[in-house]
């Protein structure tokens, strides 16, 4: 059995949840926080069996894009003036950012 640890944007949040609904796949939805960007994100927990590994991987493929954004950076244009801008950043977000961990032991009390 493996841990499918998958970090998606909130946009994409609704549309992984009910793709992982309709295949019957259990997953757990934890609000997250991105280190870099500091904005909400979502990270899905799913336990599921090796031979259905493929399935789940190919749903969160299929169900999260990429998509720019832009972050606002300090720039100091004139230090003895001390004046600072913030100019804008792009940056490319997902699809999905996803680990895969083995587990050692599953119980449901
Ligand atoms: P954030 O940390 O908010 O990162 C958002 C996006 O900012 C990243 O997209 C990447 O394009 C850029 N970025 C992140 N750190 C950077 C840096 N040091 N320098 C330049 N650009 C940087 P993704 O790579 O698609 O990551 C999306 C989200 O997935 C991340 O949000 C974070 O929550 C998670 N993530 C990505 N890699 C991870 C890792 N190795 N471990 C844990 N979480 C990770």
């Amino acid at each position: 059995m493996k841990l499918v640890v998958a970090i998606v944007q909130d946009q994409d949040r609704n549309k992984l949840s009910d793709a992982f609904y309709e295949a019957d796949i259990r997953a757990t939805k934890l609000s997250s926080t991105g280190g870099f960007l500091r904005s909400g994100n979502t990270t899905f927990l799913v336990g599921v069996e090796e031979e259905r590994l493929q399935e789940v991987l190919t749903l969160i493929e299929a169900s999260c894009q990429a998509r720019e954004q832009y972050i606002a950076s300090p720039v100091n244009l004139d230090v003895s003036l001390d004046v600072t801008a913030a100019y804008p950043v792009r940056v490319m977000v997902g699809g999905a950012t996803v680990f895969i961990v083995q587990i050692e032991s599953f119980y449901q009390f």
